[in-house]
């Protein structure tokens, strides 16, 4: 069997992959206890797999090796954090930052900055302890959910009959869900607001 693409460093991605879900986890914790409320629904944490992280060395057409899967390739430690509402993303994303021994190397804000599909997310690319990179994915539960079915209904077929109707309807789902998340944080603000009151 060949070498792994990490050579001897998959237990230092697997320690940074632990310490950045126990930083969120220490956040979850505060907040759960500031407003009674959980702001990650759910969150996954993966280091990208031999293959897929072969295959996107070939695709960006850059060596096989340990050195570019660490240094040229960013997700090598993926996080994708689910949250209930759109100001935990923001919230999340300022704790990340100022943790010790992070830097942020990139981030795209596809909440403000819609994809022209109607993509929507916060991504982050992180170096930790100056070394390890990591992509760091935020998103609402209905940006989520909007993801997966899009990335399901492409990945299983290619967009077949009326294209340009398929994509404007999959735009106009991405546009509603994301109408849907501001009534629901407005919704949320009002509560706060009348606990805070009482
Ligand atoms: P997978 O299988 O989910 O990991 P790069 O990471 O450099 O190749 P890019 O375009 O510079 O790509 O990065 P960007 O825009 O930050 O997007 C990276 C990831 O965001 C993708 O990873 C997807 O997970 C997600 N993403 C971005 N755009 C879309 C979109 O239009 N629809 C869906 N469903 N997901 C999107 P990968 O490696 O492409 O795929």
């Amino acid at each position: 069997m060949s070498e792994s693409i990490y050579g001897s460093y998959l237990p230092e991605l697997e320690m940074v992959m632990r310490e950045l879900q126990e930083s969120i986890d220490k956040l979850r914790e505060e907040i759960r206890e500031e407003t009674g409320m959980d702001p990650v629904e759910h969150c996954l944490a993966r280091i990208k797999s031999e293959e897929s992280m072969r295959e996107k060395c070939r695709r960006k057409m850059l060596p096989e090796d340990t050195e570019t899967a660490l240094t040229q390739i960013y997700d090598a430690v993926g996080l994708r954090v689910v949250c209930a509402f759109i100001d935990d993303i923001y919230r999340i994303r300022d704790h990340l930052v100022q943790q010790p021994g992070t830097e942020v190397v990139e981030e795209k804000d596809y909440i403000r900055n819609v994809k022209p599909n109607g993509y929507r997310s916060y991504h982050m690319i992180l170096r930790i302890h100056g070394k390890f990179y990591a992509e760091v994915q935020l998103r609402t539960i209905s940006m989520d959910t909007w993801a997966a079915l899009e990335h399901h209904l492409r990945y299983k077929k290619q967009l077949g009959g009326n294209t340009s109707l398929i994509e404007s309807e999959l735009k106009r789902c991405a546009d509603e869900l994301a109408s849907t998340d501001l009534s629901m944080q407005t919704i949320r603000d009002m509560i706060l607001e009348y606990k805070t009151e009482e």
